[in-house]
């Protein structure tokens, strides 16, 4: 049974395996320091990571993977709110953190330990990582992925992508969420390729940092499109790969303009990892996300007029959320509406549920914002929408119903509280909420929809 971060126990390397702008670490010094850290959790189950974007965060998910302990990856800004939920909810008896207002029992995150023994890795069965996604309604829940998950979906992509140990990949996405964590730090782990990881995802940092593979959400592709001298610099790349929320035609066509090379879309959810996918040596289509990955299998369900909803069965599904019965059925809804063309393309046409919304490629429920709002002693009545935004696709928009108080107020409130990308950006101060013969919001009315 091959390891789950396989590559990183071939340690005669001696050059950086992971970097980001501070500091790097060869293979070796990673093995050493993630064993060391290891060590000290055992006897733990489930451990937080206060995950900023840095080496430190790469050393503490793999020390927890390498003892077999469950970790959570924590936002570092999550507001208190947030933050007291994930620990409470997940049971996390530690927060590995180089931070000491990360909170919880605090095991800092030195990269000083000398180097301690690699200990036996569970079975494939093991739950690795809870990662908190939001659902319609209430706080996030905790998606529970075991390593056999992660392992069947990062071999997928290594064949899809044609990604090998030749590569260093590139990106600054957060390291929280599927994308950046499972694709972007156990992808190097699992295949050996290197990783620059530039703090923060802006083409500047792009530009000036080599490398084979770039990950982005849509977000950071238009932010790139729209520095075409940095765009260039990225003309040497194999790969760019784009994901996480649907990628416009237009920035699809301005960096296959610009970089001389069209993106390669992805399709994936927090609970399904990445199902679709576009191939590095296949046909790349503008609005598409191409074919399911190796192991994975699609349908449509009520399909009317060729769309319908998608559903996805296979190995990289998640084992359940955390305190509710496992999954029962096989194939899993993904709550996205698509399209799937008689070559087998698929075309992701949206959400059913308009209290899911992916803002800047981050998935935020309705619902959560609602409850941070009503927190608020001046506020009566709350409803989120998502509504069109040229650079985060949709921005998080407030309806509410308060006694005086102004929008930037309830803005800085909620950004306390929760993330800051959960923070309404607009806030309307309106009399009363349209609402249906059952009392219920008319959000479709509010989109404009
Ligand atoms: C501004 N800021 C505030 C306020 N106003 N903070 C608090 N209160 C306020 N009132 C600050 C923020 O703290 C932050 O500061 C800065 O403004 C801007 O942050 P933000 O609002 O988040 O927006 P942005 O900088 O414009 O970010 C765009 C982004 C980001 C870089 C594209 O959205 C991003 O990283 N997205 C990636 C999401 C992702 O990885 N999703 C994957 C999900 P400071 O900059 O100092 O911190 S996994 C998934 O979807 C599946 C599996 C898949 O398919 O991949
Ligand atoms: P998350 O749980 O943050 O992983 O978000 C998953 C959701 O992101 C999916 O259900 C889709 O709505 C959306 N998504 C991910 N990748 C794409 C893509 N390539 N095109 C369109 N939507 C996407």
């Amino acid at each position: 049974m091959p390891r789950l971060l396989d590559a990183l126990h071939d340690s005669a390397d001696s050059a950086d395996l992971v970097r980001d702008p501070r500091q790097g670490l060869s293979r070796h010094e990673l093995l050493g320091r993630a064993a060391a850290l290891a060590a000290e959790l055992r006897g733990a189950e489930t451990v937080a990571v206060h995950a900023t974007p840095g080496v430190e965060t790469v050393v503490a998910i793999t020390a927890a993977l390498l003892a077999g302990v469950k970790a959570v990856p924590v936002p570092p800004d999550a507001g208190e709110l947030e933050r007291a939920h994930i620990l409470r909810d997940s049971g996390a008896e530690l927060m590995l953190a180089d931070d000491p207002r990360a909170g919880g029992t605090i095991l800092p995150v030195t990269l000083d330990r000398p180097p301690g023994d690699v200990p036996e890795e569970p079975g494939p069965e093991a739950a690795a990582l809870v990662l908190y996604t939001s659902g319609t309604t209430g706080p996030p829940k905790g998606v529970v992925l075991s390593r056999a998950a992660l392992a069947a979906d990062l071999d997928a992509l290594a064949d899809v992508w044609q990604w090998t140990a030749g590569d260093t990949l590139v990106h600054g996405l957060p390291l929280f969420h599927v994308h950046g964590l499972v694709l972007g730090v156990l992808g190097p782990l699992r295949i050996g390729s290197r990783l620059v990881h530039t703090g923060k995802p802006t083409p500047l940092a792009y530009a000036a940092t080599p490398g084979t593979m770039y990950f982005g959400v849509p977000t950071v592709w238009s932010r790139i499109c729209a520095s075409p001298a940095e765009a260039r610099e990225l003309r040497s790349a194999r790969l760019l790969v784009s994901g996480s929320a649907p990628l416009p035609v237009p920035v699809f066509d301005d960096l296959r303009a610009l970089t001389g090379q069209a993106p390669v879309e992805r399709y994936g959810m927090t609970e399904t990892l990445i199902t679709v996918s576009t191939r590095a040596d296949g046909e790349r289509r503008p609005g598409h996300v191409g074919l399911p990955v190796p192991g994975v299998e699609t349908r449509l369900i009520d399909e009317a007029d060729g769309v319908g909803h998608l559903q996805v069965r296979g190995a990289t599904l998640f084992d359940g959320y955390l305190h509710q019965p496992p999954r029962v059925d096989d194939w899993y809804t993904t709550g996205d509406v698509a399209s799937i063309g008689p070559d087998g393309w698929h075309r992701i046409v949206g959400r059913a549920s308009t209290d899911l919304i992916k803002t800047g490629g981050y998935r935020v429920g309705a619902g959560e914002v609602e409850d941070a709002l009503l927190l608020h002693p001046a506020v009566r009545e709350a409803a989120v929408v998502g509504t069109p935004h040229p650079d985060l696709g949709e921005q998080i928009t407030a309806y509410v119903v308060a006694d005086s108080v102004q929008g930037e107020e309830l803005t800085a409130f909620v950004a306390e509280r929760l993330a800051a990308h959960k923070r309404p950006r607009v806030v309307h101060l309106v009399a009363e909420l349209p609402r249906n013969a059952m009392g219920k919001v008319r959000k479709a009315a509010l989109k404009g929809t």
